[in-house]
C-alpha cells in the first residue's frame, strides 16, 4: 500500500478511520468528495455515523454540515443520514435515506446549481469550512494528490477547509493519474479572466491537486470500489426518446444548423440519458465530443464503437460491469476522457462558447414548456437540479425528455402548470416524449402549448390538455399565456387525493 503514498511525510499522517473521524465534533461543516456516486469517502463517513450513533445512544447532540460535489453513495448519505447526522446538506442528493429526510423535514437541504457552489465557498456565503474529506487515488512524494474517479468540488475544499482527511483508496485504478485537468486560474469578481479553454479536449492546468501538508491531519488508506447502480436496459419509451432525438439531430445537420460531428454533448443523469448515448452507437455520427459532467455506460460504448473521439467531464457514472471495463482498460482510455472540477465542467461561459447539445431528463412540464426537475408534486424532492440548469440556459440547443406518463400512468408529465419550475420556459428549447418531440425554437407561448399537446402529451390525456387550453384561451385574465389558476394545480390536487391525474 506504501506505493500510493509517495510523501513520507504523509506517510507518517496515517490513520485508521476511527481515529480521523474522530477529528470531526458536532455542528463542523465537513467538505466531502464525490460526484454520481463516484471518488467519494468510504471509510470516514462510515465511522463517524458510528460515532454520532454513539452520541445520540447517549443524548448527546451530534449533527455535521454535509457539502458535497453531488450525490455520493450509501457508505456517505446513506450512512450518515441513518443515523441523523446530517443537519444542512448541499448542493444535490439522490440517496433514499436522506431524500427521506429531507422530505420528512429533518434535514435541510440547498439544492442548488452546481457550477455555483465552489463560486460561492469562495464568496464566502456558505460560511467556513472546517474538515475536508477528500478521496484521492494516490499521494506524489512532493505531497501533491493525485484525484480518483470524480473531481467535483475537491480543489475548492481542499484550498478552504482549515483541516484535511485523505482517503487514499487502492481500489482506484493507478492508472488514473494523468486524466485529470486541475484549473488554478479562477479568481473572484472583479478579478476575474476568460478561462482559457476553447475545445472539449483543451488541458489548461494541472493532473493533481495542491494541498498545504501542513493542514493535512490524517491520511486513511482504503481499498472499496465505488458503488453505482447497474443502468436498466432501455424499455420502449426510452428507445423512442432516443429515436426522435436523433432523428431531430440529422434533421439539424442536414439543414444546417448543426455540424456533422455535431457540437460537445452534455447528457444528465438516468436511464433516459444513457438510452440516448447508447442509440448514438447505431448513428450517422462520428467524431463526436461530450462537455458534460458525468461519464455514464453509454459514453463508453461510444467511445468503443469508434464514434465519440473525447469525453470532458467532472465524474463517472458508471454500473458495476462498466466501471470493471473502464478499469480493465483504463490506460486506453485515459488519452481519451478528461475529469475537471465542476466549476468548469459546468461553466457556463464555457458551455456558451463551446455550443454544447444539452439533453437532461424532468418530472414534468407544463404546456408552455417550463420544467420541473425536481419536485413532485410541487413539493417532494427527487434528486435536485444538479447540472441541468448550468446546461439548460446556457446550451447552443437544450433539450429536455421523459416518458408521457409516470406511476403507471397515473401522472401525466405534460401538465396544465408546473408544480415547481426549475427551468423557464425560455430555456427549454426542446422537449421530447416517447410520443414524439416539440420544438419550441422561436415559437410564442400559445404555438408551443399547441405543439406540446400535440406532440408530446399522452393519448390519455391530450383531450384534457386540449380541454383546458381551449377553455384557458377564452376565459384567461391575459392571452400571452392563458392560464385558470384555480384549475391549473387541478391535477397534482387530484394525483394528492385521489392517486390519480386522470378524472
Ligand atoms: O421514481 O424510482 O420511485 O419510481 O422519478 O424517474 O423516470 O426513472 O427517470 O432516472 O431519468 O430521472 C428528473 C429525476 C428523472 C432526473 C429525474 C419519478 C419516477 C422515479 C426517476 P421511482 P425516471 P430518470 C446532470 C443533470 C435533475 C438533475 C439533472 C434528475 C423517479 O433526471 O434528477 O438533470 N434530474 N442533472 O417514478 C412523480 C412525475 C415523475 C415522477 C418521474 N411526473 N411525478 N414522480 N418521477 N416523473 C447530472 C447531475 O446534475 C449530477
Amino acid at each position: 500500500m506504501t506505493s500510493r503514498i509517495a510523501s513520507e511525510s504523509l506517510r507518517a499522517k496515517i490513520m485508521n478511520a476511527q481515529d480521523a473521524a474522530a477529528l470531526i465534533t458536532n455542528g463542523m461543516t465537513v467538505g466531502m468528495s464525490g460526484f454520481t456516486g463516484s471518488g467519494y469517502p468510504k471509510a470516514v463517513p462510515l465511522a463517524l455515523a458510528a460515532g454520532i450513533e454513539a452520541e445520540h445512544a447517549a443524548e448527546r447532540p451530534f449533527q455535521i454540515r454535509v457539502w458535497t460535489g453531488a450525490s455520493t453513495g450509501p457508505e456517505l448519505d446513506g450512512a450518515l443520514a441513518k443515523a441523523d447526522g446530517i443537519e444542512f446538506r448541499l448542493p444535490y442528493n439522490s440517496d433514499p435515506i436522506a431524500r427521506e429526510k429531507i422530505n420528512s423535514g429533518r434535514m435541510d437541504y440547498f439544492d442548488m446549481h452546481l457550477s455555483q457552489v465552489a463560486p460561492m465557498a469562495w464568496q464566502g456565503f456558505l460560511g467556513p469550512l472546517d474538515v475536508a474529506v477528500v478521496e484521492v487515488s494516490g499521494i506524489r512524494a512532493d505531497g501533491s494528490l493525485i484525484p480518483s474517479s470524480s473531481v467535483g468540488n475537491n480543489k475548492t475544499w481542499l484550498d478552504r477547509a482549515s483541516k484535511v482527511i485523505v482517503e487514499v483508496n487502492r481500489w482506484q485504478n493507478a492508472a488514473l493519474e494523468g486524466m485529470h485537468d486541475i484549473y488554478y486560474g479562477t479568481a473572484l469578481p472583479p478579478s476575474r479572466v476568460p478561462i482559457p479553454l476553447t475545445r472539449s479536449d483543451d488541458r489548461i492546468g494541472e493532473p493533481c491537486f495542491r494541498c498545504d501538508p501542513n493542514k493535512i491531519v490524517a491520511v486513511v488508506e482504503t481499498d472499496t470500489p465505488d458503488r453505482n447502480l447497474p443502468f436498466t436496459p432501455p424499455d420502449d419509451a426510452a428507445r423512442a426518446i432516443a429515436g426522435h432525438i436523433l432523428e431531430f439531430l440529422r434533421h439539424e445537420v442536414a439543414v444546417g444548423r448543426l455540424p456533422a460531428a455535431l457540437l460537445p454533448i452534455q447528457s444528465g443523469v438516468g436511464n433516459i440519458a444513457n438510452a440516448v448515448l447508447t442509440g448514438l452507437v447505431d448513428s450517422p455520427f462520428h467524431d463526436l465530443t461530450a462537455y458534460t459532467e458525468v461519464i455514464q455506460d453509454g459514453m463508453l460504448d461510444l467511445l468503443d464503437a469508434g464514434r465519440l473521439r473525447m469525453a470532458s467531464a467532472t465524474a463517472f457514472s458508471l454500473s458495476p460491469e462498466a466501471a470493471a471495463r473502464l478499469n480493465a482498460d483504463m490506460g486506453r482510455y485515459r488519452d481519451r476522457m478528461i475529469l475537471r472540477p465542476q466549476e468548469i465542467s459546468n461553466h457556463p461561459e464555457l458551455i456558451r462558447r463551446l455550443g454544447c447539445i444539452a439533453m437532461n431528463g424532468l418530472i414534468e412540464a407544463d404546456i408552455y414548456g417550463a420544467v420541473n426537475s425536481t419536485h413532485v408534486m410541487g413539493s417532494r424532492i427527487q434528486n435536485g437540479i444538479g447540472g441541468s440548469g448550468d446546461f439548460a440556459r446556457n446550451a447552443y440547443i437544450s433539450i429536455f425528455m421523459t416518458p408521457s406518463t409516470a406511476k403507471g400512468g397515473k401522472i401525466s408529465a405534460i401538465v396544465p402548470q408546473a408544480s415547481h419550475v426549475d427551468h423557464i420556459s425560455q430555456d427549454v428549447q426542446v422537449l421530447v416524449t416517447e410520443q414524439g418531440l416539440a420544438d419550441l425554437r422561436g415559437l410564442s407561448p400559445k404555438q408551443r402549448a399547441a405543439l406540446i399537446i400535440k406532440n408530446c402529451a399522452h393519448p390519455d390525456y391530450r383531450p384534457m390538455l386540449a380541454d383546458y387550453f381551449a377553455r384557458a384561451r377564452v376565459g384567461s385574465y391575459g392571452q400571452q399565456s392563458p392560464s385558470l389558476p384555480a384549475e391549473a394545480l387541478s391535477w397534482h390536487q387530484r394525483f394528492m387525493e385521489t392517486g390519480s391525474m386522470l378524472s
